[in-house]
């Protein structure tokens, strides 16, 4: 209040003295020096028009020395008030009439002559200014001698002091108009900027549609939109920083800001697979980071998961509605299947996913194939699972988690069925750039599909503005590129990234093996000595990973430091993945092929720099790897994030090792401290992983260190959480849009 007291009386008095001091030390003094001249330049003139009156009658009096009429005309001319007294000179400069008023002082010498005009004409003298003019008098064109004309000036003074009391008076008006005009146009535009502000800030994550910006704002809009987000975003990670990302803290988050409220997973994966072996039926979990990072958000709100039922004897332990309750030993929740049959799963996974949609977003340089038969196969496995979501959703409004690329119909067709569900949709892979998904036959409708999402999440913001910009190069829609929202059809999509992470403690801390005992006996199951240098991969066999170009930087490594020929392998573990597509298994005949060709050039002995594990490893087998190396090589030519990378960071609590990452994998975008190569550059990665062999053990605790803290607190809980406290904020803002709908507007309605 005194902020605006303050601020609304300096708008007034700083335009108000302005104006006066304009007033008071230009204007009037201007205005004084024009009166004055323009006074004197008119007493001139009356002067010499009486001079010339009085001349002739002068002629005749002053030779006849008639005193008595010289006095008389005279006396007469004074009576004009301004005339205050005349005199007649001879040519010799005597005064020889005069009126009794003429001052004796004046005589007959011209009046200050120096300088031209007013001054020559202006005389003080004790009883005020006067005006002194003499009008040269000749007869014959002889001199005959001068009339003097003594004007009163005192009326001038009195007429300036009037103007400037007017003047001064017209300032005073002049300027309390200005200044009132200032604060009532500030005050109106102040209000306009804080209406506008208002407005943005009230709207910021509504659609665009409900908050449109007054024109004061509108040049600032998109500054103040991306800062908004940006400081939402912020103000998260300061939410995140006072407080770990922990299983209880999910758990708390599900039940306190998502309370009572129905949580669906939709993946392709399921978390746990039954096949039928020698010993009976036994259960395994798959090799996939989704599958942990998603189980969490499970475990804590015992929901129900659809997936795809893949082992060989899953159909024998569910129940009549396809349902198991999971995990097996301690059930938290329910994995409802799905089956698939082989035209289906041939279609719809390995055809239009793994063939199309896989290498179409992953820039590795492998043509994507798109088949009609595939694509009808996708839409309609899209469909059994959209259909098995509805049938399983208990309540209107269930929050859905959509899984990765296999599902990009399923928003849409989950929402036109249940409109009130929140459906978090989460792109596992990159998203590549307008031009390249343009060559998708089918790209309107996977983009439609997808915009049935309430959320969709990428791993960086490189991929959700790629996305962005495909949505626009393609479909009608009204993007919010600030505010990163995307309405489509009526419905709303809040576009973010989410960099998916792993779980924290990782398993190494756990473990009951030292880190020497873990270093040695994995040497030594490799019959390698206890001091030999190790590299380790671990990736599924596919072409994006860049296990070619790894293989080939330590072929240039070894090539370029023939001293570490005997003294350094590289172990690949290599977990066999989609063989039954021919690009997959000429892949792995590449692969093998290299690493043949690599091993013959170098072995000695029963030395070999390449050791290729393909086949699939436990997670405690690999954590024993991770922990046993000297440097993790991950290398992907396109990667969404990769697991892998925080999974070696995490394994190494003796804060030793080194990673080296790929410039191409989302996780390259936090793990700033990994020696980040270009994997297509087998020269740089060479010298990397030389670097990294020899690297100080002081530099690569600091390394690891800083990026362990990271991965710590940038943990899976943390990448669930967020999505789900965005879900959170969506619905508790839909649910007061329908209260305002309802009571106050029962005819429209607001999808978020
Ligand atoms: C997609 C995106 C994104 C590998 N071999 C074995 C095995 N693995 C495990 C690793 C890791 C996971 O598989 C692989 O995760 P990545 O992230 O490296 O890669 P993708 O499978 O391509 O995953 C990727 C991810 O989704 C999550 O969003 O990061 O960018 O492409 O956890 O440990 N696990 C076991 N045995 C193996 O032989 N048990």
């Amino acid at each position: 209040m005194k902020m605006q007291w303050t601020r609304l009386s300096m708008r007034f008095v700083v335009p108000l003295a302005m104006v006066l001091a304009l007033g008071a030390y230009v204007v009037v003094p201007l205005l004084d020096n024009f009166t004055l001249r323009w006074f004197v330049r008119d007493l001139d003139i009356r002067s010499k028009m009486l001079a010339t009156t009085l001349e002739e009658p002068l002629l005749d009096y002053v030779p006849q020395r008639a005193k008595g009429k010289i006095n008389h005309l005279f006396s007469k001319a004074i009576e004009d008030e301004r005339l205050y007294a005349l005199a007649f000179c001879d040519k010799n400069d005597r005064v020889l009439y005069s009126t009794s008023t003429y001052p004796a002082s004046l005589g007959c010498k011209e009046p200050g002559a120096s300088r031209e005009g007013i001054e020559k004409a202006l005389v003080r003298l004790p009883q005020g200014p006067v005006h002194v003019a003499q009008s040269v008098m000749s007869r014959e064109g002889e001199a005959f001698g001068k009339l003097v004309l003594v004007h009163d000036m005192s009326f001038i003074e009195h007429r300036s002091a009037d103007t400037k009391k007017y003047v001064i008076y017209f300032f005073i008006l002049l300027g309390i108009v200005i200044s009132l005009i200032t604060v009532a146009v500030a005050h109106l535009s102040w209000r306009g900027w804080i209406n506008g502000v208002r407005g943005l800030l009230r709207g910021e994550l509504l659609p665009a549609s409900h908050a449109r910006p007054s024109p004061e704002v509108s040049p600032l809009v998109g500054d103040l939109r991306a800062l908004l987000h940006e400081y939402h975003r912020e103000r998260q990670g300061h939410r995140d920083g006072e407080q770990a990302w922990t299983p209880e803290r999910l758990r708390e988050l599900l039940r306190g800001e998502l309370a009572g409220d129905e949580v669906l997973v939709v993946s392709n994966r399921e978390p746990y697979i039954h096949n039928e072996t020698a010993n009976g039926v036994e259960v395994s979990r798959p090799a996939s980071g989704l599958v942990t990072a998603v189980e969490a958000v499970m475990r804590a709100c015992s929901g129900t998961w659809i997936a795809h039922g893949s082992g060989s004897a899953d159909q024998k332990v569910v129940d009549k509605h396809d349902r198991v309750p999971v995990p097996p030993e301690q059930p938290e929740y329910t994995l409802r299947r799905v089956w698939l049959s082989k035209e289906e799963e041939q279609g719809y996974y390995y055809g239009f996913a793994n063939e199309g949609l896989w290498p179409l977003c992953h820039i590795a340089h492998v043509r994507p194939v798109f088949r009609s038969s595939d694509w009808e196969q996708y839409v309609k496995v899209n469909q059994r699972f959209a259909d098995a979501v509805i049938a399983e959703a208990r309540t209107d409004d269930p929050v859905i988690l959509v899984q990765d690329y296999h599902f990009a119909l399923l928003p849409k067709m989950i929402s036109k069925v249940l409109p009130r569900a929140t459906i978090i949709t989460f792109w596992h892979i990159p998203w590549p750039n307008p031009e390249s998904f343009g060559i998708c036959p089918w790209r309107e409708e996977i983009l439609a599909g997808m915009l049935g999402s309430t959320i969709l999440g990428f791993h960086t913001p490189f991929h959700r503005k790629n996305f962005l910009e495909t949505v626009d190069r393609y479909l009608e829609t009204r993007i919010e590129s600030e505010a990163s929202t995307v309405s489509h059809g009526g419905k709303l999509t809040q576009v973010e990234n989410y960099p998916i992470s792993i779980a924290w403690p990782g398993a190494g801390e756990v473990s009951a093996e030292s880190r020497n005992e873990c270093r040695i006996n994995i040497r030594k199951s490799l019959a390698l000595p206890p001091d030999h240098l190790l590299g380790i991969g671990v990736d599924r066999l596919d072409y994006t990973k860049g296990i070619v170009e790894r293989f080939q930087a330590v072929e240039r490594m070894l090539e370029l430091n023939p001293g570490m020929v005997g003294k350094f392998t590289f172990v690949q573990i290599a977990a066999p993945s989609r063989s039954s597509l021919e690009e997959y298994q000429n892949f792995e005949a590449r692969v093998r092929a290299l690493v043949l060709r690599i091993n013959q050039r170098f072995s000695q002995g029963n030395y070999v720099p390449i050791l290729l594990k393909a086949e699939h490893h436990d997670q405690y087998q690999l954590n024993r790897y991770y922990r046993a190396a000297d440097v993790c090589m991950v290398t992907s030519l396109h990667d969404g994030m990769n697991l892998v990378a925080k999974e070696f960071i995490a394994s190494r609590y003796d804060e030793l090792g080194v990673l080296l990452l790929s410039q191409f994998t989302g996780a390259a975008r936090e793990l700033h401290e990994a020696l980040i190569v270009n994997p297509y550059h087998i020269e740089q990665s060479a010298e990397a992983l030389y670097r990294a062999l020899t690297m100080p053990e002081a530099e690569q605790k600091e390394r690891m260190r800083s990026m362990r803290a990271l991965v710590k607190d940038f943990n899976v809980y943390r990448w669930a959480g967020h999505m789900l406290l965005d879900a959170a904020r969506l619905r508790k803002r839909e649910r007061v849009m329908q209260r305002i709908d309802t009571h106050h507007r029962p005819v429209l309605r607001r999808v978020v």
